[in-house]
């Protein structure tokens, strides 16, 4: 999979080179360009914002810079245009699989203070949200849209990680996990996780899931009860 993501804060995605994600890239089995929006403005400042028509604080990102970055690298509208924002879709376990069936992404993050609708309206096929707050920026919630769909790209987690039996596949929050020492500040492991009883463990593991389910996500428990 590709995803190019344009920003005016290229350093920020430098997070992205650390851990589970940085040894993806490494692998080739998803590349990320990371495009710096102001590169395309033919501006003799190299502005990419401007004050608001009407009048308001902060300031727009401007049409040009962006919709000749987005022209540049996707001329014939191959790929799947996102852009980060509030307004959109709030992002999902069912969306990240969704997006990771898609062979390339492009995910443009604004300033908080907006862009100029007419981006929108010229080069983008669809809004989202990360959820129902603010940032500083749409790059955080770009990172969150990588990150969460590339766990799904063939050779993105090793072997032995499977995004199979994690929360949200299996329509159930985690069990609690332990490792040594089997005693900590009096706190003790539970007994049946020291026997080597697998179909015991794995028992005991699906109850601690639906209990802890049923106490803390009602909405998730009930979707769980009526799917199964
Ligand atoms: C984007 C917030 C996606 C939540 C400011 C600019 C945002 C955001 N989800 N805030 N973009």
């Amino acid at each position: 999979m590709r995803i190019d993501i344009l920003t005016i804060f290229p350093e920020m995605f430098s997070a992205l080179d650390s851990g589970v994600l940085g040894k993806a890239l490494q692998r080739e089995c998803l590349t990320v360009n990371v495009i710096n929006i102001r590169d395309y403005s033919t501006d003799k400042h190299k502005r990419t914002d401007d004050y608001p028509f009407g009048g308001g604080l902060g300031m727009v990102m401007t049409v040009q810079p962006i919709y000749d970055c987005i022209n540049a690298i996707d001329p014939n509208h191959n790929a799947k245009r996102i852009y980060m924002s509030p307004r959109g879709r709030t992002f999902s376990h069912e969306i990240s699989l969704e997006l990771s069936k898609e062979e390339w992404l492009i995910l443009l993050c604004g300033s908080y203070e907006g862009i100029d609708e007419r981006i929108i309206e010229l080069c983008i096929d669809e809004e989202m949200s990360i959820g129902d707050y603010v940032l500083t920026g749409g790059e955080l919630a770009a990172m969150v849209i990588v990150n969460a769909v590339s766990r799904h790209i063939d050779g993105v987690l090793g072997s032995k990680d499977s995004d199979l039996d994690e929360s949200f596949s299996t329509g159930l929050l985690e069990y609690p996990q332990y490792t040594r020492p089997a005693e900590y500040m009096g706190l003790a492991v539970p007994e049946v996780l020291l026997n080597g009883n697998h179909a015991k463990i794995n028992e005991w593991r699906q109850n601690m899931s639906e209990q802890i389910t049923k106490e803390r996500r009602p909405d998730l428990y009930k979707l769980y009860k009526e799917t199964k």
